[in-house]
């Protein structure tokens, strides 16, 4: 059993999970409108990855039998991104889902709802890797700032990235 807050906030982060899978999928649009195909790859496995956890959120609510409300999801602004752009407007977006996660953790505690406070310490969890991820890949680009063959080392290896789902 959930209360009505706490269902009116989950309900919030399905729909911010769904708006950083869409966040990465159009990313991973403009990555390949680059040439920088291994990073167009990367983030469309990102934005899989996004969608599980929506997914995952979606049948928690659904089991606490919370009546779901899917939203309009926004359009993600993004215009001209660079290469380190792109992973440094992602940190940037992990950075802020962590806050909210941690605030929903925060809130879950304070209703005295153990189930859910449990079911959330897998997103603060999922959210280090995801954040130190991201800092390992923009350290690399850093390191070959401008050098062509060095970018496109690194776009090979992102291409090679390949999706397992998470919540599994
Ligand atoms: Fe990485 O945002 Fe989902 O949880």
């Amino acid at each position: 059993m959930i209360s009505k807050k706490m269902a009116e906030k989950l309900n919030d982060q399905l729909n911010k999970e769904f708006f950083s899978a869409y966040l990465y999928l159009s990313i991973s649009a403009s990555c390949s409108s680059q040439g920088f195909n291994g990073a167009s790859n990367w983030f469309f496995i990102q934005y899989q990855e996004e969608n599980a956890h929506a997914l995952k959120l979606f049948r928690y609510l659904d089991d606490q039998n919370v009546d779901l409300d899917l939203r309009t999801i926004s359009a993600p602004e993004l215009e001209g991104l660079s290469f380190i752009g792109a992973f440094e407007a992602s940190l940037n977006h992990e950075q802020k889902m962590t806050r909210h996660l941690n605030e929903l953790s925060d809130f879950s505690f304070q209703e005295k709802d153990h189930a859910t406070y449990n079911f959330l310490q897998w997103y603060v969890t999922e959210q280090v890797e995801e954040e130190a991820t991201l800092n390992h890949i923009i350290d690399q680009i850093r390191i070959v700032g401008n050098d062509g063959y060095g970018l496109l080392t690194i776009d090979k290896e992102l291409g090679t990235r390949t999706f397992i789902d998470p919540t599994l």
